[in-house]
């Protein structure tokens, strides 16, 4: 600042003993043409960018969360072909639609990209997706290559970038509750009654 107002200043003594006369409109140009002002301006302009590309980054991945499994399923929704599968309930916080083409789910430490959801998977702002995890992979809908275990299990979800998105891991599953963040997209996970592509509640 100590720097910028010396320019102005500088500016100003040159201006006066180069102006004979105080001729506002060209005292305004010849303001906006000097230094300081240059780098005021494009200061402004980089801190504008950086905060619209900060944006843009956290938003894939902060608003997408894995908002409620369900690794032991016996009454409570059957997938497209009847059966009682595994599910998964992923929620977009966002008020906006994510593509989530390309992104990843596993069960592995070791293998980051063990399924890859397919081309065109969005999810609406503020909705819900369930991928089935069932190992069913030619069924119609999401369905991972891998079932989830009921005495214990862990899920990470991977944009496509491979960035972590979310992740969760329970011990032996309650008969017939789902592991569920309590609020609704937010919260911690606990063993409630299951809300398949529903609000999470207690
Ligand atoms: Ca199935
Ligand atoms: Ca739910």
């Amino acid at each position: 600042m100590f720097t910028s107002s010396r320019y102005i200043y500088a500016d100003l003594k040159i201006f006066n003993q180069s102006a004979k006369s105080h001729d506002k409109q060209v005292f305004v140009i010849y303001i906006i043409h000097s230094k300081p002002m240059k780098y005021a301006i494009l200061s402004l302009l980089l801190i504008l960018a950086m905060s619209a590309c900060k944006d843009e980054e956290t938003l894939d991945v902060n608003q997408l969360v894995i908002n409620e499994v369900m690794s032991k399923n016996s009454i409570t929704m059957p997938d497209q072909n009847g059966e009682y599968d595994d599910w998964i309930e992923i929620y977009n916080l966002s008020s906006e639609p994510i593509d989530m083409s390309g992104y990843f789910l596993t069960d592995d430490n070791d293998e980051f990209t063990k399924w890859k959801f397919p081309p065109k998977t969005v999810i609406k702002a503020q909705n819900y997706l369930i991928v089935w995890a069932d190992g069913d992979t030619l069924q119609a809908g999401l369905h991972t290559n891998f079932k989830l275990s009921a005495l214990g299990e862990k899920l990470i979800l991977f944009s496509d970038k491979l960035e972590p998105v979310d992740k969760v891991s329970w011990e032996a599953q309650e008969l017939e509750l789902s592991f569920a963040r309590i609020p609704n997209g937010t919260g911690e996970f606990e063993w409630v009654k299951a809300s398949f592509a529903k609000v999470n509640t207690k």
